[in-house]
């Protein structure tokens, strides 16, 4: 039958997109007096890496400058960048972490 009035029928689509929280990049810069091995030590303990990929990434950042060593919630990524200052500040590191939204 014809419909002379076609756009009561044209549906409005709206696009529902899921919400995803923001992630944050931890970053880890170099400096030339924190020892190697307290990075590594870092890296391990408080990113739950094997000590070949904290290897790998401490001497990223030792090239490089800076590397992300992990991708978080806010309040993880703040979390894990305040437990690498402490651990520096105890041992009277000058090793910087940094987060930035992804
Ligand atoms: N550049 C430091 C050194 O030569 C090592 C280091 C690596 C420091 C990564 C900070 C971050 N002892």
């Amino acid at each position: 039958t014809p419909n002379d009035r076609d756009d009561v029928d044209l549906a409005v689509k709206t696009k529902t997109r899921t919400q995803r929280p923001p992630l944050y990049k931890v970053l880890l810069l170099n400096d030339d007096f924190t020892p190697m091995e307290f990075v590594v030590y870092v890296l391990e303990r408080l990113f739950s890496l094997t000590h070949a990929q904290a290897i790998e990434i401490m001497l990223t950042v030792h090239r490089k400058g800076v590397a992300v060593v992990g991708v978080f919630s806010h309040e993880i990524a703040e979390t894990k960048v305040a437990q690498v200052m402490e651990l520096a500040r105890r041992q009277q590191h000058p090793l910087q972490c940094t987060m930035e939204k992804e």
